[in-house]
Formats: structure tokens, sequence, C-alpha cells
């Protein structure tokens, strides 16, 4: 193929790796990256802030499992993404920024959009952050961060290229690799799953944790997960990040439930817990201890989660899919439960009650929502207490559909994140959960929404405060301060950018107006406030 700017063979060089869509904002700096994006036949969703883009990225790689690529410019551009670069690392989210940046730093001051070290401010929040200074680079770089999205566990990556770089004419990028890039740890030892099916079938009270890497493992890990639970007589807690695994009304099933302080005294009960896929990290606990007495056993693709503080006697580097697997081969075809199914669904309806008395008038929406539901509707919720309430007591029912800004906890992440949601999955449900301060972080995108013309319900939970950090500082005896904002009209905010407004009054006004939006021709902003309970 002929020459062209190498901001130009970028673009073309993604699709050639399966990339459809950009998420981003253009500006002089990077406009040669947008040279090629109608060339190569790519989509370019325009973003009404740079950290809208990220989410968005974020949001489509977690729907879809493709890598989420955002344009950004030199300077506030890339400062713009770094929250969503921080967000997407401690979620373990393929998102793959490329800026541009200034030809020469040191000996010039004053240009524009200038910073001191851009290159090093974006190695703080991904897993790396380098300068192409060739075409060649720039190409070897990209191939490089997508081969290891794949190959490890995925996280952001920044390349940056010069501008004069970018206008520059360049040879075209190299074919494709052939094939996929292996899963590490794919592998397993025959003889460790020998001993771990040994140490399940001996085990008196087996516990696993099913954890997001296995509900990102792909399809078959609902089953996996039952039929280990079927064929082992172990009972199993899901985290948040592997809801849906088990089913809500599963009878070995504790649920999502291991945030709870009383999870460790089921813990403590159990006498082997195999955790899968978990970092079991403070955003699943909540407490710094697991709580198990007996042994640990960890499966998990990252050798850092392996070694970690929780002392797993024994430690497997796998992915989670080939171990649910390969176990189920060393099992019997069914075991007769080991744990008490009364005693569980007890537990469960305490977990429940304790979740409702905590933070009152959520539990009653989700259960009603829960029950209306598309079954293929996916979720991505804000740092709110209705999405803190949902995460425990209602669980979808599939796998890695409901995505919430876990590890950095970044306000404003819903309704980007479920724009690049609604993207990746044209035609199917998605909703939005976000809190009333937490929505104005990023509400502009209702504008890209609109544009876009999703269906998009938001579900808008207005308790008129940040109610979580009011009951953080009551709990510690502090007087709240600054916990009260003045509001907008929500409502006329939505339709001033030309989305619908709804402001149901009751809990079945609040599930018809989401199934309707799902049918709408453009985003529907839901105002739900506690007195809708009741
Ligand atoms: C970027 C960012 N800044 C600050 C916080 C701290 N924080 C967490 S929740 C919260 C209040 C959220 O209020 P709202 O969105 O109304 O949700 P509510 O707790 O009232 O349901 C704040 C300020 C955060 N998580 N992220
Ligand atoms: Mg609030």
């Amino acid at each position: 193929m002929s020459k062209r700017p190498l901001g130009a063979q970028i673009s073309h060089m993604l699709k050639s790796r399966g990339i459809d869509v950009i998420f981003g904002i253009p500006g002089v700096h990077n406009q040669e990256m947008y040279r090629g994006i109608e060339e190569a036949g790519l989509a370019h969703v325009l973003a009404r802030h740079e950290q809208g883009a990220g989410f968005m990225a974020d949001g489509y790689a977690r729907a879809s499992g493709k890598p989420g690529v955002a344009y950004v410019i030199t300077g506030p551009g890339l400062c713009n993404i770094m929250t969503p670069l921080g967000q997407a690392y401690s979620d373990s989210v393929p998102v793959l920024a490329i800026s541009s940046c200034l030809d020469e730093t040191a000996a010039q001051r004053g240009q524009l959009h200038q910073m001191l070290d851009q290159e090093a401010a974006a190695g703080c929040v991904c897993d790396w952050s380098h300068e192409a200074r060739s075409a060649g680079a720039a190409y070897a770089l990209i191939d490089r961060a997508l081969g290891e999205f794949t190959a490890r566990r995925a996280r952001p990556k920044h390349i940056q290229v010069p501008i004069a770089l970018l206008e520059g004419l360049a040879e075209a990028p190299p074919d494709a690799l052939p094939g996929d890039h292996p899963a590490s740890g794919g592998a397993l030892d025959p003889g460790a799953l020998e001993e771990v099916a040994a140490a399940l079938t001996k085990a008196e009270t087996p516990l696993f944790i099913f954890g997001g890497g296995m509900a990102a493992a792909g399809s078959g890990m609902q089953e996996a997960a039952r039929a280990l639970l079927d064929r082992s007589g172990a009972a199993g807690f899901t985290t948040y990040a592997g809801g849906g695994l088990l089913a809500p009304d599963a009878p070995m099933s504790f649920g999502s439930y291991l945030g709870r302080p009383d999870s460790a005294r089921v813990l403590a009960r159990a006498d082997l817990v195999i955790a899968i896929g978990t970092e079991l990290s403070e955003n699943d606990l909540w407490r710094s201890e697991l709580g198990h007495e007996g042994t640990l056993i960890r499966v998990d693709i990252d050798p850092e989660v392996l070694a970690d503080r929780h002392r797993a006697q024994i430690r497997l580097r796998a992915d989670a899919a080939c171990f649910a697997r390969g176990l189920l081969d060393h099992l019997p075809q069914e075991a007769s439960p080991k744990w008490d199914p009364a005693r569980i669904a007890r537990a469960r309806a305490a977990f429940r009650a304790e979740t409702d008395a905590e933070r009152p008038g959520i539990v009653p929406v989700c259960a009603a929502l829960q029950a209306a539901m598309p079954e293929d509707m996916m979720v991505f919720s804000d740092m709110t207490q209705f999405a803190y309430t949902g995460k425990e007591v209602w669980d979808l029912p599939r796998p890695g559909h409901w995505h919430h800004p876990t590890g950095f906890g970044t306000l404003g992440y819903a309704l980007p994140a479920a724009i690049g949601g609604a993207v990746a999955r044209p035609g199917r449900p998605t909703l939005c959960i976000a809190g009333d301060y937490g929505f104005q972080y990023t509400m502009q995108e209702l504008g890209t929404a609109v544009e876009l013309g999703l269906p998009l319900p938001i579900l808008l939970w207005d308790n008129g405060k940040l109610k979580e950090i009011e009951d953080s500082m009551v709990r510690a005896q502090i007087a709240p301060k600054s916990v009260v904002a003045k509001n907008p009209d929500f409502a006329a905010l939505a339709r001033a950018y030309g989305a619908h407004a709804e402001v149901p009054e009751t809990i079945p006004e609040v599930v018809a107006a989401v199934l309707g939006a799902f049918e709408a021709d453009a985003p529907t902003l839901i105002h739900v406030t506690p007195g809708v309970a009741g």
C-alpha cells in the first residue's frame, strides 16, 4: 500500500486489527489521526470531554470484550483521560489511549498544550505509557498493546506520537500477526487439578468464591459454576464482579454478599475455600481479612494476586475457564450437598435484610426491576447508594452484565460508560444508574447519547445529597458538612439536551419508564426519589 501520513496509517492499522470505533475529541495536534478514520471505515464517537471518551472506551470494552480505543490531544486532552485510565487499570479493562505529543519539550517552553512530562503522567495510571519515535515504533507499540490485552491481565496503555511524526508520510503498517495470542496460564498441570479435586472431595464444608475473572472468562461459566457446586456439594459466594454466575435462588448460593461483615462467619465454617478469578480486594470484602480458617486455594491469571496477603496454601496460575473445566473433569457426576440449604437461605435473607436496613428504600425498587427487566440487559452504575445496594441484592440473570467503577471508585463513570456499552451492543438493552451528585460529573455526555439516538434509560437516584458521604460522616460523629448540593431540574436539563424525561411516582411507574425507554429513539432520564418506595 502507498505511503500515508502516520496519523492516517494508525487508523488503518487499528481497523485491520478488528477495531471498529474510536472514542475521542479532535484538536489541531491530533487531527492527523482523524484523517484516516473515515478512510479506514472506523466509526468515531465525539465525547463532550475526554473523561467521557475514556469511560466510553471502558464501557465499550467491558460490553464487547474488545479493546476500547480513544484519541486525545496533547496536554489537557491526555490529562482529562487519566481518570478513566486509572479506572480501567484498577478494574482490568483493555483501554488504549493514543495521544499526540509535542516534538520538543525540553528546549522550548510555552508551546500550546505543553506540560512537563505527559508520558510519565499517563504512566502513573496505566500499565505502560510510551512515546513512539518512528512509524515502526508506533506500529510495534500498538501490536504490543493489543497482544497484551489478551495474553495477560488486561490493563490500559497509553501511546503518544509526536505531531511532526503524525504528519509525516509513513510506510503501511505490517500485516496483523496471525492467530490469537494465547491466554497465559492456559495449560494446567493435571496433577494440580487432581490435588484440588481430592481436597474438594475430602472437604466437609467446601466453599467457592467466584470472581470477575470467572465472569469475564466467556460463555459457559454460569454452567461451570453451577456444576462445580452440584458435583462437589460445595456452597458458593460470588463477588460483585462475579454477580450472575450463580442463580439468585440457587440452594447452595450465599449470593453476592461477600462484603457483608457476617460473611466472615460463613468463611470460618468452611474447611476449604477455593477462590477463582478474584483479587479479594478491599472493594470485594470491605474488611482486611477474608475470615477463613481452613485451607485457601487461589486460582488467578495474575501472579501478583496469587502472592497477596491472604495466605493461600495452594496457588494456581490459570485462566478461570481452563481451571473450572479442568477441575470438572476430575469431579464425580454428582455429590450430595455438604451444607444445609435451609441455613443458606436464612443467611441470604439476613444479608438482604441488613442491606435494606443500611440504605432503606432501594431494595423494593431493585426487586421490582429484577422481576421485569429483559434477560440480556446490561447495567452501568455510578458511585451511588442505589448501586451499592443493587450490586448485593440484584443478581442479573447473566454474568458480566453489571459494570461498576469498582477499584478506582470514580464518580461520573456510569453515563459515558453506558454510552460505550450501548454502542458495543446495538439493539440490546443497556441501563445506566447514577446518583444526583455523581451524574453531574459527566452529564454533558447526554448530548453524545442524544446524537447517537441511544435508547438508554438513565435511572437517576435523587436523594438530594451526597448521601453515602453524609452517612459516613454521621457514623464518624462528624457534623455533616458540604453534603447537600443545589441540584438542577434534572428533567428539564435532559429535555434541553433533546433527551426524554420521566418522573415516576410509584415503583410500577419506575419499571414502566425503564421498559419504555428501551424502545425510545433517544435516552430517557428517569428521575427517581426515595419517596417512590412508599
Ligand atoms: C471523582 C470522585 N470524587 C469524589 C468521590 C467521593 N464520593 C463518593 S460517593 C460521593 C457522593 C455521591 O453522591 P450521589 O451521586 O448523589 O450518590 P448517593 O451517595 O447520594 O447515592 C462522593 C463525593 C468519588 N468517589 N469520586
Ligand atoms: Mg445523592
